[in-house]
Order: structure tokens, then C-alpha cells, then sequence
């Protein structure tokens, strides 16, 4: 990294004569696509896509929409479609077949038997009726968290639930692994989640903002997908960014796809995993020793700032987290955190934050401090300052456009409602999305959660469908050995993952690529309504969701079937919630043509951009008017110190933001261990595509890359190809080296999403999954989050036995 002066800082600072004018862009909604040609329309996570078939094969796939910065995603639905790895049909293992009720054999080790579909069905239904007779329908675990495909109509998980409250009702799951900690930190701090909102506009920030600071933020990789459907503007925006000669300052251990991407143009500040909070806090000390905060804007607006800042200066505690007690801890000298107090403060800054600071042990404590410190900047509320936490995700900062919005299928029967609409589960057992493994260890357990006594579910069925919990759960080892607890198993996937290889019944289902919807783009903007038009025939014996859980249904009750489906075919539900989205487009002034012909024209729709949404700017009405406006926090402020907190009395979660050391970390890092991060892949969206072609772009002897600072390979006699093991008493990976400069020294990376392909005997995975190696603990008591970032590793060249890789293998005779 190099050193970084003043000067180099400050270069571009305040260069924003010339501002980019709020663009006008669509008045009216329009075909977008002018070359479409003899392609097919649809879409995924990463965006409107073209799909070239031919003889019943994909044969090629690109952006649908104009864009500036590639999205390598976009290229990749003919292997979606066509890998080997796919599930052919139904299959069930074989112990399991052979005696439901006692079967023999272990998950993962046993072979699967082909099997019909009725017979798939009607196994599980039988098995099914037993348990929730036996144990209660709270036994039953449908929470399926997961990046299921795009579309409004074909959600697995809800088209999973709403067959589980025809049945009886079932245990969910609360939060997700992607902001478990900002996302219930942040209501008690800001009133609001912060993280799935509207920030301030694309356009403001490059009209008004000075300084922009990318704090854990690598936009490159994770604006090629969003929720609904990507609307393609955040990259354009990191791309105009990174022309408008404003500083960029990136504060990051490694050197992302981002910061490359921005070169010169952006300064690299690169601090040790999961220090930031104490980096923030010298930056806060010097802000305050050098009378740099914003006194009025304190007063005005927060409360409990008094009790933190006698934090900050050591009255409370005795340690004063001045620039050189932080840099002690962060790696950053101190030098460098004043220089940047003076710049943050002496500019119009606006602070993004992405959320790999917060998967991480006391990860509620990122965001909370990041809060503290634009607090005392004082810019919350002004054009181009405070700070965003989803610019890095779902194109938060893109206008909403007066649209026609879809609506999408509920898991409740006959709408959300509607008369005699059965409702979903109770959820008295809903537990937090990452807190699994330690509900499948200890049923009825009493844990902790937000102010919370709660009780852990006595799972004793899993049904999932959408989610690839083999990849997204943390130590992998310990989740196999609770996976033998439930009675059963079953995985409804379109693919071979680990997870299906672990079911006792795994159920093949198609791609969006094979079957009709409807999705918006961007998830706060609804860009465009675009057609998901089926492009292949079903492969093999893969059925949509959809018509699965209908088929349950009618194993349930007489007439089940129609009662799922509310006596409506796939097409029939596209055409009413498209009429829907046109009630809603007529209110906002937006014509759209009827479905038989947009469905017909193979087009998408633009919607209308609207002028005031433009302007938009995330929290200037509490700073107008806090009064009128208040937040919703207890005292209506911003809460830098929390009463209801501190009620809570939890030692992992004090009232104020405050440094905290973790379990695993560099600090605490014995001889050869290094601190493991797991960020998010640039070549596929966590575990889906990992089989795909592209995974030759990055795979490295075969398996995930490591990367590997250049002095601890050196150390370690480790070259950029070595097959190389990573390892700690959790488990072992196999990856490929990748020797760089671009990462602290003291950490390495393995990107999550890694298939895990385990030799169960020695716990090691043979394709580099890095969830085998990561702790699997709570980021507190409070949001009970994802803390996968804060594990640590040894690593050595790899001498045994070479290893096949067979995490794209199906199983014998799949
Ligand atoms: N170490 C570490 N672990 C992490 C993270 C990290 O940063 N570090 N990040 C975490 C985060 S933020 C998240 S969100 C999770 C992601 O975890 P997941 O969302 O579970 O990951 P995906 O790989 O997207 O899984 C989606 C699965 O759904 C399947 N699927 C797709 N479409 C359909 C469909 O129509 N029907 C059915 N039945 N199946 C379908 C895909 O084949 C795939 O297996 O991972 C978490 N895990
Ligand atoms: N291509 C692609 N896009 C995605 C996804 C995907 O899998 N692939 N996943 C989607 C999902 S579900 C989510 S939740 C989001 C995830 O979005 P994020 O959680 O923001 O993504 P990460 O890659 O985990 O982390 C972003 C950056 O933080 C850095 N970082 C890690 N630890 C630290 C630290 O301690 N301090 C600092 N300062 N920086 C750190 C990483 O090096 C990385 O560059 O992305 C979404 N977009
Ligand atoms: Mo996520």
C-alpha cells in the first residue's frame, strides 16, 4: 500500500465545477429494446438478459440493457441450463427409502435410487403427516433462506410456505445473513433499518459530494446482481464516479475489484479486518482534539453523545482512543486517520459502508460507529453527505420511477387478507436465519435475541427450497453433524449443491430459464417491467415449485390442488399481477399496453422517471425539521447512546458504540495464524454458478483462490498456482495461491460460495469452500448475525495425497 500525504488526499477534492445536471430520461414508459432480434427476453438477479436457443439449446446469453461496465453474469445461461451437474430426478437415499421411519446409513455418505414422482411426493407427504402428528407443526423448519431466482410468481421459498400453511403452519426464520447485525442495530440507533432503503440520489452525490469514502465497499462485485432484477445504474454511477474527479477514498484490507478499478483515481486505506470501529474512533478522538466536530449538529439532533465521548477520551475506561492507540489496533498509522479527520471534516463527505464489516463477531458495533462519526461530521441530511449503507447493493442510489409495480405471490392462501385467507406460521419459534445449527443442536433452548428471552424450535423436518445453506452456514463440519439430527431431509434444487447431496429426498426443479415470469428491475427505483419468458423446455425431469407444492396440496386435501393454485395457471397468475401493475401504473400517470400484446412484443417496459425523486436526498426532512420529522428512535434523534441498549445489559452489545476485541482476530492471532476474509465473489452470486464455465477465470489449481499477501507466502514458500491447504481446527480446505500485494499482510481471502466437496473423514473440502474454516457464533445477543468474517486460519503448502474434485459430480446414478 502505498503512503498516502495530504496532498495526494486532497487531490481532486472539491473538483465539482461543471456538475452533472439531474438527467431527464424517460417522460413516458417505452420498449427499451431496440435489438432484441431473434433472442428471447428475460431475466435474473443480474439484470434484463438476451438469450440466443437454438435446436432446443441455449447457445448464447448477453445484457439486455445498454451498459458501460461489463457484467460477466450475464453470460452464463446456457450452462445454468445444460451443466451436468444439474438434478435429473427425483431421488431418494437409499437407507432413508428403504426404512423412512428407522433409516439406516448417514447423510452424505449413503447412495441415492432413482425414484418416480409420485413416489417422491407421496413419501414425503406420508413421512411429513407423521411428524407433524408426532411433534407439532412447529417441528416443521420451512424457513429455506436463500437467493432463489428472480420472478414474482415462481419464489420458492413462499410457494414452499404457502403449501406449509395449507399443512398446518411451520418454524420460519427471522433476518438474513446478509445485515443480521446492522439490521436490528440500526432501528435502536437511526429508526430505521438504513440498510434496504433509498439512499440519496446517484445524481446528488455526484453533483454535491466532495469526498466519497468506500468503507468495506466493493460495488464492482456486488452491483452485478439485485434482489428483484438488477437495474444496471449503480455501476454507471461507480463508473461517472470514478471520471468526476472527486477524492475516493477506499477503505478496505484488500485490494478490491473496486479499488482496482478505480486506480489513481481512488486512495487505498487498507486497515486489519475487523478493526474499523477502533480506526473510527481515533478518527473520532482527532476530530474532537482538533475541534473539528459539528457541536450544534450533536445537540440538534443526537442524543447520548456526552456518554460516548467520555468514552472516546478515556474517562470511562481509562484508555484514550487517540489516533495512536487506534493505529495500534488498525494497522493504519496514526498520521493517516488524522489526515483523514481534516478531509472528512473539511468536505462535503459522504460515507458508504458495505456490510462484510458487520458479518463479523460485535459486527452491530460497524455501523452504530459509522453512524457516531457522520454524526459528529455533521452532514447527515445534506445533499452529498452522512453516510449510505446500500450503495454498494441494489442500485440504492437510483430515483424510484412512477411506475407500474408488480405485486408478487403471498404464502398466504387467497392473498394477504383476504376472506377466509389462512394465515402462515405462528412463529413463536422463528429464530434468526444464522443462529441454525445451534437450534438444530439445542431444541427448546432458551437464547437471547434483541431484548429477548426466546426457544430454539425442536426441528425434526427440513424443507428447503431457494437457499444453499451448505455454502452460506458457517463451519461446515459442525452444521454436517447437526444435519443427522431431523427425521427428514428434503431439497428441492435445480442442482447437485452439497446440501442436496446431504437430503434424504432431493427434488429436481427447473431454472427461470425454463418457465414463465414477470419481475420489476432495482429494487428501490422499479426501473422496468420485464418479461421472464421461458427459453428452454424443462430438462430432464425438472418441474417448476410451483406445480410441485400444487401437487402436495393435493395429496393434503380433496381439491388441495386448486386451492393452491386458486384455480389459476402459470400464465394466468402473470396476466393478473401484470393487470395489477397496470391499476397501480394508471394511478401514477403511467400507460402500459395490455399483457397478451407486451408479452407478445418480447420488450420491456421503461418507466417514468420522476424529477422530484431525483432530488432525493436520505434523511433532509429530520434535518428541516427534527420536531415534525423525528426519527424513530425512543428519543426521535439519532441515539449515539441507547437507553433501551443498555436495558438489555448484554456484555457483547454495550449502549454506545465501542471497540471490542474479537474472540479470532489479528490481535490475537498465535504464531502463523492469519485472519480469514470471506467476501463476496465477483463470478457468481454466492454459491450459484460455482459449476458454471467462469469459474475458469478464477479458479486457481483447480480450486478457489486464496489470496495470499507476498511476505506470508514468502514465509511460508508459497507461489501464486501452489495447491495449498488452509486450515484450523475446524476443518481443512484445499485453494489455489494467489500472491499479492492487494491484501494486508496478516489476512488472506476465500470468496464465499465455494461448494463444499468434502472427504468426510479428514473434514476437508476438496474445492476450497471457505464456510469449513469460519466460526460459527453469534455477532452478539442483540442481532445474533452472521460473524463468518472473524476466524483464523493457518495455511502451508499442500504434500498429500492428490484429491479429485467432485463438487460438480452428481452422486452415482443422479
Ligand atoms: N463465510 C461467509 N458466508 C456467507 C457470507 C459471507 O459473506 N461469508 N454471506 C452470506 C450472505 S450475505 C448470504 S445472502 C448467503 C447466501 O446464501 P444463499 O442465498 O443460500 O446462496 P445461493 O448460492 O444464492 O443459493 C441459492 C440456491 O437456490 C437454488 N435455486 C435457484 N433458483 C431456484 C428455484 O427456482 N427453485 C429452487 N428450489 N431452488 C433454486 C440455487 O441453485 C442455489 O443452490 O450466504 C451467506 N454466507
Ligand atoms: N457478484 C456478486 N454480487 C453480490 C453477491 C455475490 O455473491 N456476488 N452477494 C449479494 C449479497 S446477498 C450481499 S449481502 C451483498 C454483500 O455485500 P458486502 O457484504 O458489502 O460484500 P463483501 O464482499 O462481504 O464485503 C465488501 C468489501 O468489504 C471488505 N471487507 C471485509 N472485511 C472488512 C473489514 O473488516 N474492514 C473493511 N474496511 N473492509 C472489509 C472486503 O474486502 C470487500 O471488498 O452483495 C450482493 N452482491
Ligand atoms: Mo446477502
Amino acid at each position: 500500500m502505498a503512503t498516502i500525504s495530504r496532498r495526494s488526499f486532497l487531490k481532486g477534492a472539491g473538483a465539482t465545477a461543471g456538475a452533472l445536471a439531474i438527467s431527464n430520461v424517460t417522460a413516458m414508459p417505452v420498449y427499451a429494446n431496440e435489438r432484441t432480434g431473434s433472442a428471447v427476453l428475460t431475466a435474473q438477479r443480474w439484470g434484463a438478459m438476451l438469450v440466443e436457443v437454438k435446436d432446443g439449446k441455449i447457445v448464447s446469453s448477453k445484457n439486455a440493457l445498454p451498459q458501460t461496465v461489463e457484467n460477466s453474469l450475464q453470460s452464463t445461461a446456457a450452462d445454468q441450463v445444460h451443466t451436468k451437474t444439474r438434478v435429473k430426478y427425483p431421488m431418494v437415499r437409499k437407507g432413508f427409502l428403504e426404512n423412512p421411519e428407522q433409516p439406516t446409513g448417514k447423510r452424505g455418505d449413503d447412495e441415492f435410487v432413482r425414484v418416480t414422482w409420485d413416489q417422491a411426493l407421496k413419501l414425503i407427504r406420508t413421512q411429513e403427516a407423521r411428524i407433524r402428528d408426532a411433534y407439532g407443526h412447529e417441528s416443521v423448519f420451512a424457513g429455506s433462506y436463500g437467493w432463489r431466482s428472480s420472478g414474482v410468481l415462481h419464489k420458492a421459498q413462499t410457494l414452499l410456505q404457502r403449501y406449509m400453511t395449507m399443512a398446518g403452519g411451520y418454524t420460519g426464520h427471522l433476518g438474513d445473513y446478509s445485515t443480521g447485525a446492522a439490521q436490528v442495530i440500526m432501528p435502536h440507533v437511526m429508526g430505521s433499518i438504513e440498510v434496504y432503503e433509498q439512499q440519496t440520489t446517484h445524481d446528488v452525490v455526484l453533483e454535491t459530494s466532495d469526498v466519497v469514502v468506500l468503507w468495506g465497499l466493493n460495488p464492482l462485485n456486488t452491483l452485478k446482481i439485485a434482489w428483484s432484477s438488477t437495474d444496471g445504474s449503480g455501476l454507471e454511477f461507480f463508473h461517472k464516479l470514478k471520471k468526476s474527479g472527486k477524492t475516493i477514498i477506499a477503505i478496505d484490507p484488500m485490494r478490491s475489484e473496486t479499488i482496482e478499478f478505480f486506480g489513481e483515481n481512488a486512495q487505498w486505506v487498507a486497515p486489519h479486518p475487523g478493526t474499523d470501529v477502533a480506526m473510527m474512533l481515533g478518527i473520532a478522538h482527532s476530530l474532537v482534539s482538533k475541534k473539528q466536530h459539528d457541536v450544534e449538529f450533536l445537540n440538534k439532533y443526537t442524543a447520548g453523545y456526552d456518554k460516548f465521548e467520555a468514552y472516546l477520551l478515556g474517562q470511562t475506561d481509562g484508555v484514550e482512543k487517540t489516533p495512536e492507540w487506534a493505529s495500534a489496533v488498525c494497522g493504519v498509522p496514526a498520521k493517516q486517520l488524522e489526515i483523514l479527520a481534516d478531509i472528512f471534516s473539511s468536505n462535503r463527505t459522504m460515507l458508504m459502508a458495505g456490510w462484510g464489516i458487520q458479518r463479523q463477531q460485535y459486527g452491530e458495533q460497524k455501523h452504530w460507529m459509522l453512524v457516531t462519526l457522520a454524526s459528529m461530521l455533521g452532514q447527515i441530511g445534506l445533499p452529498g453527505g452522512g453516510f449510505g449503507f446500500s450503495y454498494h447493493y441494489s442500485n440504492g442510489g437510483n430515483p424510484t420511477r412512477d411506475a407500474g409495480v408488480l405485486p408478487a405471490l403471498s404464502a398466504a392462501i387467497g392473498g394477504v387478507g383476504a376472506s377466509g385467507a389462512r394465515s402462515a406460521t405462528t412463529g413463536t419459534y422463528n429464530f434468526p436465519a444464522a443462529r441454525i445449527v445451534e437450534a438444530l443442536e439445542n431444541p427448546m433452548g432458551t437464547y437471547q435475541h434483541n431484548g429477548h428471552e426466546k426457544t430454539f424450535p425442536n426441528i425434526k423436518m427440513i424443507w428447503w427450497a431457494g437457499g444453499a445453506n451448505f455454502t452460506h452456514h458457517q463451519d461446515t463440519n459442525r452444521l454436517i453433524s447437526a444435519w443427522q439430527k431431523p427425521e427428514l431431509i428434503v431439497i428441492s434444487e435445480p442442482y447437485w449443491t452439497a446440501a442436496a447431496k446431504h437430503a434424504d429426498i432431493v427434488l429436481p426443479i427447473t431454472t427461470s430459464l425454463e418457465r414463465n415470469d414477470l419481475t420489476m428491475t432495482g429494487d428501490y427505483s422499479n426501473q422496468h417491467l420485464v418479461p421472464m419468458k421461458q427459453v428452454v423446455e424443462p430438462q430432464h425431469e425438472a418441474r417448476n415449485d410451483f406445480d410441485v407444492f400444487a401437487d402436495m396440496a393435493e395429496l393434503l386435501e380433496p381439491n388441495g390442488r386448486s386451492i393452491y393454485t386458486e384455480g389459476k395457471t402459470e400464465m394466468e397468475w402473470l396476466n393478473g399481477f401484470y393487470k395489477e401493475a397496470q391499476k397501480i401504473g394508471r394511478q401514477n400517470r403511467v400507460p402500459m399496453p395490455n399483457f397478451t400484446h407486451f408479452w407478445k412484443q418480447n420488450q420491456l417496459i421503461e418507466m417514468k422517471w420522476n424529477a422530484e425523486n431525483a432530488k432525493f436526498v436520505r434523511h433532509a426532512e429530520f434535518r428541516k425539521d427534527p420536531i415534525l420529522n423525528p426519527l424513530g428512535t425512543p428519543s426521535g434523534k439519532i441515539e449515539i447512546y441507547s437507553k433501551t441498549i443498555e436495558s438489555f445489559n448484554y456484555p457483547d452489545c454495550p449502549p454506545h458504540a465501542s471497540w471490542m476485541a474479537p474472540k479470532e482476530w489479528v490481535g490475537a492471532a498465535k504464531e502463523g495464524e492469519l485472519q480469514l476474509m470471506t467476501s463476496h465473489a465477483a463470478h457468481r452470486l454466492h454459491s450459484q454458478l460455482n459449476y458454471a464455465l467462469i469459474r475458469e477465470q478464477y479458479a486457481i489449481a483447480n480450486r478457489e483462490p486464496i489470496s495470499i499477501n507476498t511476505q506470508d507466502a514468502k514465509a511460508r514458500g508459497i507461489k501464486t498456482g501452489d495447491l495449498v491447504r488452509a486450515y484450523n481446527d475446524r476443518g481443512q480446505i484445499l485453494v489455489g495461491a494467489l500472491v499479492t500485494d492487494g491484501i494486508k499482510q496478516g489476512s488472506v481471502c476465500v470468496h464465499e460460495g465455494g461448494w463444499p466437496d468434502m472427504e468426510q473423514q479428514h473434514g476437508l473440502c476438496k474445492n476450497g469452500a471457505c464456510n469449513v474454516l469460519t466460526q460459527d457464533i453469534p455477532s452478539s445477543r442483540l442481532a445474533n448475525g452472521c460473524a463468518a468474517n472473524s476466524s483464523l486460519v493457518r495455511i502451508e503448502k499442500y504434500t498429500g495425497e492428490s484429491l479429485t474434485l467432485t463438487a460438480f459430480m452428481p452422486p452415482k446414478n443422479g
